[in-house]
């Protein structure tokens, strides 16, 4: 119960609003933290990040819901106690010194209760200093751009339009590209975050990873996913007329089956190149 006011609240609150009416069921890969028909809070977290923002969700969910029924009761207590009818006479205090100590050191013992999660959690999100591998997330007029460094590989991800949607499949419209990121679980991953032309802002709700990529520079985040499966973002930054249509699919895999996808991409891109340099020679 208690869960259901929470995700009441939250929803009515969150910016979140939008991922909780696309709705869809199943697909070949299990999602596990894909949005759900009348949802309510957030998707379920899938990297310990996502998990310390949601458990500060909930936290500042019940010290926001407190203090708007303390205003409640005080307010009704005026309404009641205080009209006209009721008090004919009123009071004319006009200081109260141990009131206002308390309505102004009140305040800031919440804003420092609140602080500090809040710190611990920006500085968890800010960077890995383990990191075992890279990514690098490039955003354009509207695509996404991927290079894996340490693994020589980089490849476009392209939305697929509305007519290759088979909804039968358990595809999802809007939602879907030519090609997949891949990465693996139980892994330290640096992201990186660029821009070919305007601002972007590569996001997946579930990682807890939402951050802008700006031309010119890089920024800076990482993920550690803990659950494997296919994993659904979009672009967060209004960055032009198909702002809406630059979806990311990011499938979540064993590191065994990471590597065999890596050889698989590489042996696809020497390939062609091997082949020529053989009909050269
Ligand atoms: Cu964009």
């Amino acid at each position: 119960m208690t869960d259901k006011i929470l995700g009441f609240l939250s929803i009515v609150s969150s910016t979140f609003l939008s991922w909780a009416v696309m709705a869809q069921e199943g697909t070949q890969m299990p999602t596990p933290s894909f949005p759900k028909e009348w949802q309510l809070n957030l998707q379920t977290p899938a990297s310990p990040m996502a998990q310390m923002m949601y458990d500060f969700h909930t936290e500042l969910l019940w010290i926001v819901t407190i203090i708007t029924l303390f205003v409640l009761a005080l307010l009704l207590i005026c309404i009641f106690r205080f009209n006209e009818k009721a008090n004919p006479v009123p009071s004319k205090t006009t200081h109260n010194s141990v009131l206002e100590v308390v309505w102004t050191v009140l305040p800031i013992v919440i804003l420092v209760v609140i602080a500090i999660p809040s710190y611990r959690l920006l500085f968890f999100a800010d960077r890995t200093t383990e990191a075992e591998m890279t990514m690098k997330i490039i955003g354009n007029q509207w695509f996404w751009s991927y290079e894996y460094p340490d693994q020589e590989i980089s490849f476009d991800s392209i939305p697929r339009p509305d007519n290759e949607i088979d909804t039968a499949k358990g595809e999802h419209r809007l939602l879907e590209v030519d090609k997949h990121v891949v990465l693996p679980v139980g892994t330290n991953i640096r992201l990186l975050f660029t821009a070919t032309d305007v601002l972007h802002a590569w996001t997946i709700p579930a990682f807890g990873v939402k951050l802008d990529n700006v031309p010119g520079r890089i920024n800076e985040t990482w993920v550690r996913i803990d659950k494997e499966g296919r994993y659904y973002g979009q672009c967060s930054e209004l960055c032009g007329v198909n702002h809406s249509f630059m979806p990311i699919v990011v499938d979540a895999v064993s590191k065994e089956k990471f590597q065999a996808w890596v050889s698989k991409e590489k042996q696809a891109a020497e390939g062609p190149a091997t082949a020529k340099l053989a009909s050269a020679q």
